[in-house]
């Protein structure tokens, strides 16, 4: 039975990659099965292992609902538990894929430079101990049990928000095997693809209050349902080394170039989602709804997306105005209940790719990005003055800005020390005195 082994067992596998799986299986002789693997905790698969690891996706339109049963897991590892159950399964020859939502900071990659963190404390264990925890040590030590044991190809598929993630996760996967001395440089190179891909579809994290509605509107207790919206977009770059679902039958695009569409989706959608976000908790706002439904910050969103697109390249320009629209409109349903803060997390990891790639991209072309840079003067803001009250933020830098908050100086010193956790050449900003300034006058009211 051919396999998809999935890294990172989040509600959006479940929303996107699980359903376009699910439909596509309709189209194929041999219905794939996907199993999962919680690289850290246990408790997704403790919830849905009772349930036979079916879950229930509420698919929210502006005005109808859909319930929709995913059949589709077979089991969830937990890294923890047993590392080498993981191992085994990539080096299983049934599974062919094995693709990853392990979100931004699990690549371990510097998104500034692109570089990977081999001297992180967590990777030179792994590596001195033999012993994968991270989805990039699973891949490399999960490779060399494939090697030795056949040698089949196999597909290794990113589907987060990085830019060139398929580059990105090669780069990672073949800097750690070096580093630990796994002699993998030509199983890479011939055997392995990396196709890049743009996902995309919203999908708010689970709460009581959906668990109650799926009961009352399915008669089932599902423990974990996972709700989104009726938009799903999925373009892979047709780059597989072995067989695949039939995902293009079911809506999936399979494009020779992927960057135009990941561009466009970092910059235009995600890019907005981080500003909203960050601009809509200081306004006193919870869900992105609310804050587009503000008049200054649907301002501020739509300029970004203005600004942004003229980044994009040129074959996907004439696409930008009713793709803008299109975002407005999923932003403003109502029925997601997306919450702000759930987007505000790992800003650090996040702002290099959806805000700064724009205002440097501009500021290449001589123009100025007073949108863009709202939204990193919002998140300076959110950073500082939560790690300066105390509140805990969900970033792997949180520490860092523990201590910048600590630190004796001025406002206007801790906030630029803040950005440069996101942009260590403060110089390649010109307008960094602007916006600054900004952030100083946004805080002092
Ligand atoms: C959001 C994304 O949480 C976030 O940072 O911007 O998860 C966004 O909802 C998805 O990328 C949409 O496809």
């Amino acid at each position: 039975m051919p396999r998809i082994l999935h890294l990172g067992i989040g509600n959006f596998h479940r929303a996107h990659q699980a359903w376009y799986t699910q439909l596509s299986n309709a189209h194929d002789n041999d219905a794939w099965k996907i199993t999962a693997v919680s690289l850290r905790r246990p408790d997704v698969r403790d919830t849905l292992a009772p349930q036979d690891f079916d879950y229930t996706l509420v698919i929210k339109g502006t005005a109808d609902t859909e319930y929709l049963r995913i059949n589709l897991h077979d089991e969830i590892l937990v890294g923890p538990e047993n590392p080498q159950a993981v191992v085994d399964h990539i080096a299983d020859p049934d599974t062919t894929i094995v693709s990853l939502t392990v979100t931004e900071k699990g690549y371990y990659v510097d998104t500034r430079s692109g570089k990977f963190q081999a001297k992180d404390p967590v990777i030179a264990k792994e590596i001195s101990e033999g012993k994968p925890s991270t989805a990039i040590g699973y891949l490399a030590f999960g490779l060399k049990a494939r090697k030795l044991a056949h040698g089949k190809p196999i597909t290794i598929m990113s589907c987060d928000n990085l830019s060139a993630n398929g580059e990105t996760l090669h780069g990672a996967v073949d800097a750690f095997q070096k580093a630990a001395g796994l002699d993998l440089s030509d199983y890479l190179q011939n055997s392995i693809a990396f196709p890049s891909a743009m996902v995309d579809r919203i999908t708010p994290a689970t709460t009581d209050e959906l668990r109650a509605e799926v009961l009352d509107a399915t008669g089932w207790a599902d423990h974990s349902p996972v709700s989104t919206e009726t938009f799903s977009e999925w373009t892979i770059e047709d780059n597989f080394a072995a067989e695949r679902p039939s995902w293009d039958q079911v809506g999936v695009q399979i494009v020779a170039d992927v960057a135009p569409y990941e561009l466009r989706k970092l910059r235009l959608l995600n890019g907005p989602h981080s500003l909203l976000a960050y601009a809509g908790l200081f306004h006193g706002h919870r869900y992105v709804h609310e804050a587009i439904a503000d008049p200054k910050l649907r301002g501020l969103a739509a300029g970004l997306m203005t600004e942004a697109a003229v980044t994009l390249p040129d074959e996907i320009q004439s696409s930008t105005p009713n793709y803008s629209n299109e975002l407005i409109e999923r932003f403003a349903n109502p029925a997601l209940k997306h919450e702000l803060i759930q987007i505000a997390m790992d800003g650090s990891q996040k702002l290099p790719v959806r805000l700064l790639s724009t205002v440097k991209d501009r500021m290449q072309a001589g123009k100025k990005s007073p949108n863009a840079l709202e939204g990193v003067a919002y998140w300076l803001i959110f950073v500082l003055s939560r790690s300066a009250s105390g509140e805990a933020i969900n970033d792997p830098q949180a520490d860092t800005f523990l201590n910048i908050a600590k630190s004796s100086g001025t406002i206007r010193e801790k906030l630029e020390a803040v950005l440069k956790v996101a942009e260590p050449d403060l110089a390649s900003i010109s307008e960094l005195p602007a916006l600054l300034d900004r952030a100083e006058a946004i805080m002092t009211g």
